[in-house]
């Protein structure tokens, strides 16, 4: 079923006019300044009660009444955008309908599910968790904190094909197959021991992300920090997307150098600025903390200089270094690195002064201008592309950073200074031609107009409206803002306390996710919902242009998403083969049995259980639970699904389906008997 406009303006109209004409205008704001509603206060009236006594029942005021018919999406009906939310550190990225923030669905990426069998046992997970891992030489990475969720895009905007996200703590990089909503590949960043931005250019012919913290030279590389300034460097990677294949090629990436501040915050350019990318970055002070050494602790060592520095990069003239295999590159971590003086010395690398502590970094739709906003700093700055472009042929610089990379004139490349707010973070776009900020501090979003071509310079960079959040908003989003097409409509705030706004359940509170309503001059707050796990950024896009399968192709393997799978096994081909070291079992699960249910095997035997879901019927998922052998596999309608263990304790251990699948569900059993040696 397609989602679908219904005839709305008739309701509307009839409560307007017995309900809503006038008080409209009482001035109070839904969620603001009134009486947290008590649980059970609720009665609703039966069938027949007008809307306004429904209304009255509910202690809905005018906007709120309005407000819950606009966001409402009825049952069997579905959302008109999907946002992919990240988790943060739950590793997962959530999938939230707009304008009902009801959660759809979870995808898990950097950590385990036991739901979906992700990283439980079956190898997709498994092997796609251990490829991915921070060193071979430690344990398998089981968790991540997913901050960048970001869509494939086909001529700068969003094609619904794939999802990338990115894990800080180790510098990862995830890819997501919007068919299956399954992650297919995680990636280790070489040389980098932690990535904070991730972006993807306007083909996806690269996903780009740049590190947070800077390194040595990766995992398990040392340098003393006292070495900090010569031995410690940052990056920025740019790793090569193939769409056929859907993996990140590492062969055809590449990584340019940069002096160790921390880089946070990038993004790529548009129309204009398009051969360049943009970071900001924090502690150009060089510290390293110490506040039991004698030093300062790092946040104030960190906050010393009035001004850090947003970096310039021409990616287009370092992907064009890159291949003409030009002998200045270094080999490193698998791919071709371009070192800090080389960066340099070809002019890749510009640095513009920006406010202290930065954040977010965002490029207008039309890729004019370049906001950064610090955190200590109530303004938004927008430098414009093209004074930029100018100073840099110019070589209009104010001095050298001590790495000898040029830093250009402030006043030359600036084009407003915007007042917004207190600890103003992130900066997202809509169709007409206006900015919204996220202000942590104020608790607040400050709506205001861009300049020239999207305002007249009259009417440009004035804030225009704010509305409060609750509480304490970290990333803001609207459908498509980085791209360049942005839809407007909504904003959702992703916010980072909770508070009193939904119902005490223990000391761990939830995240808060509010939805703002963009179509008059002031926005309106009109959803609200709790989020689960950390929400940094999102991304958000039309529901029906992303291109899910409902089902599998027969016999695929969901890891290549190749048909048919190497391992699949056909109905009557289904048999147990002995092997070298145990057994090798081919199966069949549909409605309602596992074939074979009965798997005998020795105790020390190698196990491998090829299972294949021979059901084409959409949602005829199937599971497959071990006892005692902490696996659970998911196996989806067309999938097969391999599990690979050592039976090391002897024991009569049942196997289960897990999902209520049918009438003859509780039947779905079968035994694994693993005789003592
Ligand atoms: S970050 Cu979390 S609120 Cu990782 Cu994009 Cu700004
Ligand atoms: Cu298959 Cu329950």
């Amino acid at each position: 079923m397609k989602p679908r406009t219904r005839p709305l303006h008739l309701l509307a109209t009839v409560i307007s006019l017995s309900f809503l004409g006038g008080a409209a205008t009482t001035g109070c704001r839904a969620g603001k300044s009134r009486p947290a509603a008590k649980p059970g206060a609720v009665a609703t009236p039966g069938e027949g009660a007008s809307l306004e006594a429904i209304a009255q029942a509910h202690n809905l005021d005018p906007a709120e009444a309005r407000a819950a018919l606009e966001v409402y999406t009825p049952p069997g009906r579905y959302d008109e955008f999907t946002m992919f939310s990240s988790g943060g550190h739950s590793g997962s990225v959530y999938v939230v309908g707009i304008p009902s923030l009801r959660l759809l669905k979870e995808i898990p990426v950097f950590s385990p599910n036991t739901w979906q069998g992700w990283g439980q046992g079956a190898d997709e997970g498994d092997k796609i968790l251990r490829e991915g891992s921070f060193s071979p030489n430690l344990p398998t990475q089981t968790w991540g904190d997913l901050h960048h969720p970001q869509l494939s895009l086909t001529k700068g905007d969003y094609d619904g094909q794939f999802l990338f996200a990115s894990d800080k703590p180790t510098g990862r990089v995830a890819v997501i197959d919007l068919r299956d909503f399954h992650t297919k590949q995680i990636v280790k960043t070489p040389n980098t021991i932690s990535d904070h931005a991730l972006f993807v250019m306007e083909n996806t012919e690269y996903v780009v992300t740049a590190t947070f913290q800077p390194s040595p030279g990766g995992p398990g590389v040392y340098a003393p920090l006292e070495t900090y300034k010569d031995r410690y460097r940052g990056a920025i990677t740019f790793h090569k997307f193939d769409r056929a294949a859907g993996r990140i090629v590492l062969a055809q990436s590449f990584q340019i150098e940069l002096p160790p501040y921390f880089q946070d915050l990038a993004i790529g350019g548009k129309g204009p600025s398009k051969d360049y990318i943009f970071t900001n970055s924090l502690n150009t002070e060089l510290s390293t903390g110490g506040n039991l050494e004698g030093r300062p602790p790092f946040e104030i060592g960190a906050s010393r200089n009035e001004m850090d520095y947003m970096h310039v990069i021409n990616w287009r003239r370092a992907e064009a270094l890159v291949l003409s295999g030009s002998p200045k590159l270094v080999e490193k971590g698998g791919i071709k690195v371009i070192p800090l003086e080389v960066a340099r010395d070809e002019g890749l690398l510009h640095f513009v002064p920006e406010s202290k502590s930065p954040h977010g970094c965002d490029v207008a739709p039309g890729g004019e201008y370049i906001l950064t906003s610090g955190k200590l700093d109530p303004h938004v700055t927008a430098y414009s592309f093209a004074k930029i472009k100018k100073a840099i042929d110019e070589k209009n610089y104010e001095k050298l950073d001590p790495y000898g990379i040029p830093i250009l004139n402030y006043d030359a490349v600036k084009e407003a200074y915007i007042e917004v707010g207190l600890g103003p973070l992130h900066t997202v776009f809509d169709d007409k031609g206006n900015g919204y900020t996220s202000l942590f501090l104020d608790s607040a979003v400050a709506k205001f107009t861009l300049g020239p071509p999207y305002h007249s310079a009259a009417e440009g960079w004035k804030l225009v409206d704010k509305i409060d959040i609750n509480y304490n908003i970290g990333h803001l989003q609207t459908p498509g803002s980085n791209t360049v097409r942005p839809r407007g409509r909504y904003l959702v705030a992703l916010n980072k306390w909770v508070v009193d706004r939904h119902p005490a359940m223990g000391p761990l509170h939830p995240q808060n996710t509010q939805l703002i309503d963009l179509s008059g001059d002031k926005m309106r707050l009109v959803n609200e919902a709790p989020s689960i796990g950390e929400p940094h950024n999102a991304t958000i896009i039309e529901t029906d242009r992303i291109a899910a399968w409902v089902t599998y192709p027969a016999l695929t393997d969901p890891a290549t998403m190749q048909t048919p799978a190497a391992n699949a096994t056909k109905q009557g081909d289904e048999r147990i083969e002995k092997t070298a070291d145990g057994v090798h079992v081919h199966m069949v699960v549909i409605r309602s049995q596992y074939k074979p249910d009965t798997i005998r095997v020795k105790q020390g035997d190698r196990v491998v259980i090829d299972i294949t879901n021979a059901e084409s019927a959409r949602d005829a998922t199937h599971g497959f639970g071990l006892h005692g052998y902490n696996v659970t596999a998911s196996i989806d309608p067309g999938a097969t699904q391999r599990i690979e263990f050592i039976a090391s304790q002897p024991g009569a251990y049942p196997f289960y389906c897990t999902e209520f699948c049918s009438a003859l569900h509780m039947e779905m059993a079968g035994w694994f008997m693993v005789e003592p040696r």
